[in-house]
């Protein structure tokens, strides 16, 4: 079987695409970052977290990174959901030990107002250009995954102002002005969807919309809040850009795999709280799922890892449809060896279930 011979063929988009494969792609949310040294090394000679997005050459370098270590089976580009409000003006700072601010979050009706939706090759081109150096470096057989933040999950960082909150002003917000909450979420959707399609334009292979913050919604509200305008860019995208596979992933999202399928998606992104192989039951094995080990295995043993794997790969079952993955980012203090431990634990374990 020519599993690996071409981009088309790598196994990341044969898995998407419920295809067969060897055994099981791996990738790992966050790989570019900050438990990596090499990564601390090209961050301070850009100066700062914002610089090196905006350097095609400098974010290049850092995607390219965990791949020259690890045996992953795709690239993430490098730069951050946040670059989308930064482009309709609200103003991001990265502030060392707090994480991200806006200097002009949303606080009424008339700031809804003002706000316009970025052109990507103009306002985002730095993104493109990233997109389009790193393919020119990469592997021409490794796909490259293009990602933008869910509306609602852009939404909270924009009304709360800065991350580390207690969502109080977004509940506010949602429940006081819904017409302006909407707007809101319509100008996000359009936002996403136009920078989506100008990455896949500039040479993503596959396509991820972050929903971090879907899971502090209740069912109704989720739905209504989160998961429509994700449905609005999956089919928009279905549309404009058929060939190109979209996964799905809230944090917290296990309650609504069902719903989550039902917008036509390719794979959803899985978070550590549920078990796989009764997710892959839900979705009816309809679409391929992703995930979804504990962030915090890393810290474990080498046998405990290969054991949580192995845990992991046997629940989900035999056949194609599984992107191993984290259930979300890697942390800051992992030691990278242990990436190594499970990378080549499922590429081994994981042959016997293809
Ligand atoms: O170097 C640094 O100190 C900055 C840390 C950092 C990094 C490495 C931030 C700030 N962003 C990124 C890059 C990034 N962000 C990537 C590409 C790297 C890769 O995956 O290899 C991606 C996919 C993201 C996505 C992202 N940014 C999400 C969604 C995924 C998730 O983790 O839930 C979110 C919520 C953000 C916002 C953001 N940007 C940065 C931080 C520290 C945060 C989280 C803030 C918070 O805790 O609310």
């Amino acid at each position: 079987m020519e599993t690996t011979s071409s981009l088309h063929n790598s196994r990341f988009l044969r898995a998407l695409r419920m295809e067969p494969v060897d055994q099981t792609p791996i990738w790992i949310m966050r790989q570019a970052g900050r438990y990596l040294p090499e990564y601390r090394t090209t961050r301070e000679q850009a100066g700062d977290f914002l610089t090196l997005c905006r350097t095609p050459e400098l974010a290049c370098e850092v995607t390219l990174q965990p791949l020259r270590r690890y045996a992953l089976d795709a690239a993430i580009i490098f730069t951050d959901i946040l670059v989308i409000p930064d482009a309709m003006g609200l103003g991001l700072d990265m502030i060392e030990s707090v994480g991200p601010v806006f200097k002009h979050p949303i606080r009424s009706a008339k700031d809804v107002n003002a706000l316009g939706v970025p052109d990507p090759e103009q306002d985002l081109g730095y993104v493109m250009s990233a997109v389009r150096t790193t393919r020119h470096h990469l592997d021409p057989t490794t796909p490259l995954i293009g990602f933008a933040g869910s509306p609602f999950t852009l939404a909270v960082y924009m009304i709360e102002g800065r991350s580390k909150t207690q969502f109080n002003k977004i509940k506010q917000f949602a429940e006081s002005r819904p017409t302006e909450m909407h707007t809101l979420l319509e100008l996000l959707t359009q936002s996403v969807s136009s920078s989506l399609e100008a990455q896949v334009d500039a040479g993503v292979s596959a396509l991820m919309i972050f929903d971090t913050w879907g899971g502090i919604l209740n069912t109704s509200q989720y739905q209504l809040l989160s998961l429509a305008y994700m449905e609005k860019i999956v089919h928009r995208l279905k549309g404009s850009r058929p060939n190109i596979p979209i996964t799905l992933f809230t944090k917290g999202g296990g309650r609504w795999l069902e719903k989550i399928a039902e917008t036509g998606c390719d794979g959803i992104g899985l978070d550590w709280l549920i078990d796989i192989g009764e997710a892959r039951y839900r979705v009816n094995r309809e679409v391929a799922l992703q995930g979804n080990l504990d962030p915090d295995a890393l810290e474990l043993s080498d046998e405990e890892i290969e054991t949580k794997a192995y845990q992991i790969l046997e629940s989900y079952g035999r056949g194609s449809g599984h992107i191993f993955n984290l259930g979300h980012g890697i942390k800051p203090h992992i030691d990278p060896d242990k990436v190594s431990v499970l990378v080549n634990a499922v590429g081994r374990l994981s042959r016997r279930y293809h």
